[in-house]
């Protein structure tokens, strides 16, 4: 896809704070620091419109960002780290809840997993929630160029075994590399058209 603008529309905790527009959304989910906001920039070939760091929690809000004027990407803050205060985790949970549950031009979402890690309780959790909102969950082993491509092959397969899904279910996927990047993309098509088939 020509990526010809990428704006930051801007950051909010509660519905009320939420963009008005209803272009088609994408959000991007999971554990502090497995590269959430690094694929967003991988996939809009921006290589800092979305701020990373190496200290996990960085992105604490909902960001929205506008690409080419008529889709919409959503970094959502990670969950899972510990260092992070109580209070912003007590908010982490109802915030991606209800923003999961309330709105309406959401189409999918995008969960990350650090490939050197096995899926854990909060990814299985997730997934199994997402399915009972019958909402569509992309899964993403992230950091691919940290493993061989043996090593690889064998987290992916054990990931396709923990969420019983086929091989194409799951991309892997690198900031570093761009690999996946096209099949990312590919899976976001997929969901727009079928979006725009229901309207
Ligand atoms: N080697 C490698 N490093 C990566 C990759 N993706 C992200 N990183 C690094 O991992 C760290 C975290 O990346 P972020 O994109 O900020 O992660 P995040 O999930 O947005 O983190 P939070 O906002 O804290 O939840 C940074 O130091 C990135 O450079 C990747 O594919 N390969
Ligand atoms: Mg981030």
């Amino acid at each position: 896809m020509k990526i010809r603008a990428v704006e930051f529309v801007k950051s909010a905790v509660k519905p009320a704070h939420y963009p008005e527009y209803d272009f088609p959304e994408i959000a991007f989910a999971g554990r502090s620091n497995v590269g959430k906001s690094s694929l967003i920039n991988t996939l809009i070939s921006r290589r800092d419109m979305v701020k990373t760091s190496s200290r996990p929690g960085c992105t604490q809000l909902i960001n929205f960002f506008l690409v080419n004027g008529d889709l919409s990407l959503v970094d959502l803050p990670g969950y899972g780290y510990a260092k992070v205060s109580k209070k912003i985790r007590a908010q982490w949970q109802p915030m991606v809840e209800t923003y999961v549950g309330t709105r309406k031009n959401l189409l999918g979402l995008i969960l990350l997993m650090d490939i050197r890690r096995d899926p854990g309780k909060e990814e299985l959790d997730m997934v199994r929630w997402l399915e009972t909102k019958q909402m569509p969950c992309l899964l993403v082993l992230t950091k691919a160029d940290k493993l061989s491509k043996t090593k690889q092959i064998k987290q992916l397969d054990a990931a396709c075994a923990a969420f019983n899904r086929d091989r194409n279910g799951i991309v892997l996927f690198s900031a570093k590399t761009r690999q996946g990047r096209q099949t990312i993309w590919d899976e976001v098509h997929n969901l727009i058209d079928w979006y725009q088939e229901e309207e």
